[in-house]
């Protein structure tokens, strides 16, 4: 049987995770592009970002692939979003639960993937191994987000719950075809 593509964009404000959470699970070498940053504010948090994009590949079963796209969190990189939404089926906003002053532009993001591209989405509330990570029911209300949409928590080191969001996402997107 022809295996079944299915485009996923993960996405999310800068140092949310993204990368991580495509590297964990990608069963091929993640295509990366990463450059060093230059902003003061960013270069605290880490020293290098995502450029274009990050790419990676799961096999979920003989027929189906999932594609994983990650969008970079720098405004100046805005224009790859339009890019990278064409053909989506699915779309993952990840947050980084440890810093509430990203959340806006969180809700930010899914308004315009709402508006531009909307599908099924889910929200992951990353680095809940840290202190500090807000639950995600809080994180729910602070992005003011419908009852029926997935908030969950997520640690993008580990395989078996970024599969976790994964799986969940495609519950979703089974639903909504
Ligand atoms: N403790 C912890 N650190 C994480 C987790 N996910 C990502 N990080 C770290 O957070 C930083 C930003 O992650 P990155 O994937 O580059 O963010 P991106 O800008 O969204 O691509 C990196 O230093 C990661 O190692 C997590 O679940 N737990
Ligand atoms: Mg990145």
């Amino acid at each position: 049987m022809a295996e079944k593509q299915i485009k996923i964009v993960v996405s999310g404000p800068y140092a949310a995770g993204k990368t991580q959470f495509i590297n964990t699970v990608s069963e091929i070498q993640t295509v990366q592009t990463e450059a060093k940053t230059t902003k003061t504010g960013e270069k605290e948090k880490k020293s290098h970002t995502t450029v274009a994009m990050d790419f990676g590949k799961i096999k979920i079963d003989d027929e189906h692939v999932l594609y994983l796209f990650g969008t970079p969190g720098q405004s100046r990189f805005d224009f790859m979003w339009d890019i990278l939404g064409k053909g989506m089926v699915g779309l993952i906003v990840l947050v980084d639960s440890t810093d509430p002053n990203t959340f806006h532009e969180a809700r930010k993001i899914i308004n315009f993937f709402e508006s531009r591209y909307p599908s099924p989405f889910v929200v992951g509330c990353n680095k809940q191994d840290l202190k500090g990570a807000w639950d995600p029911k809080d994180i729910r209300t602070a992005l003011d987000l419908d009852e029926d949409v997935k908030v969950l928590p997520v640690v993008a080191l580990n395989k078996e719950s970024v599969k976790n969001v994964l799986l969940e996402l495609l519950e979703e997107i089974a639903e909504y075809i």
